[in-house]
């Protein structure tokens, strides 16, 4: 059975409700197993649009999936895009508030801040790193609206690849001065080390990372602009937080980035 313009309608009210309520669903796979991957695309931009329409605005993307490790775990073989919106980024000094989430993760990734637009369906990491002005340490918090988190891809990428909040450190390194693959990270929670790891876990360097999402939105006609922030992905696996914990990226030349939820 393909799936039908009311039914992606039907599946962005039944994720949006996930979300506003902060309830866990079912997957939408099952019941609709037919969803396939293009069609979840199609679904993440319905969403998108339904999210600007009650008020905020598109400011970037994201990549999912970006570690071989994750990829093995799921059983799948490629990285994902979700889009990021005004209302996701979050500040560093102000606590965040555990009642807005199911079940957040926190994952250290690197921010890039892209100073000229960028399209097409041949982009290298080269092209990304002429296109780049700053890069920045940045912690996501994922929250999918899955039950327990499981998914399949076609399912995550119709929640917009699970995405929630950010926040993004406040040191801006011009993207020349690192060598974004040798990046180490430590993440800890509370004082305590609770992962490491270093920007090649990202698809073996960040800006490979990125151009792998410019082209894919290139097949949709779609591109980076000035002024867009992209998540390169989770350098190491997500770890759970509740109210009370402090998680902090420390990232090697860019500093680090904290969040305290409450
Ligand atoms: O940002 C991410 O790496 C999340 C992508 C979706 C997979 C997940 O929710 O773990
Ligand atoms: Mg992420």
């Amino acid at each position: 059975m393909a799936i039908t313009q009311a039914m992606q309608q039907d599946i962005v009210n039944y994720l949006l409700d996930a979300e506003q309520e902060r309830k866990e669903v079912l997957k939408l796979t099952e019941n609709y197993p037919e969803l396939s991957l293009n069609t979840a695309y199609d679904v993440q931009t319905l969403l998108i649009r339904r999210k600007i329409e009650a008020g905020t605005r598109s400011i970037g993307y994201k990549l999912g999936l970006t570690s071989k490790a994750k990829q093995e775990m799921m059983g799948v073989y490629e990285a994902i895009y979700g889009v990021l919106t005004r209302d996701m980024l979050a500040l560093e000094w102000e606590p965040m508030d555990h009642k807005q989430f199911i079940h957040p993760k926190a994952e250290p990734e690197i921010a890039f801040f892209i100073g000229e637009d960028l399209q097409g369906t041949d982009i290298t990491g080269e092209d990304v790193l002429r296109a780049t002005q700053y890069v920045a340490a940045a912690i996501e918090v994922i929250d999918s609206r899955y039950l327990d988190f499981k998914f399949t891809l076609p399912d995550v990428v119709a929640d917009n690849c699970s995405s929630a909040k950010f926040v993004i450190g406040s040191k801006m390194v011009p993207v020349r001065d690192v060598e974004l693959p040798e990046l180490g990270v430590v993440m800890t929670k509370n004082s305590q080390v609770v992962t490491t790891g270093s920007g090649a876990a990202v698809l073996g360097d960040p800006a490979v990372s990125v151009a792998w999402a410019v082209n894919k939105l290139g097949e949709r006609g779609l591109g980076l602009r000035r002024g867009d922030v992209v998540l390169s992905g989770a350098i190491t696996e997500a770890i759970a937080f509740k109210p009370g914990d402090t998680i902090q990226a420390q990232f090697a030349h860019l500093g680090s980035v904290t969040l305290s939820c409450v």
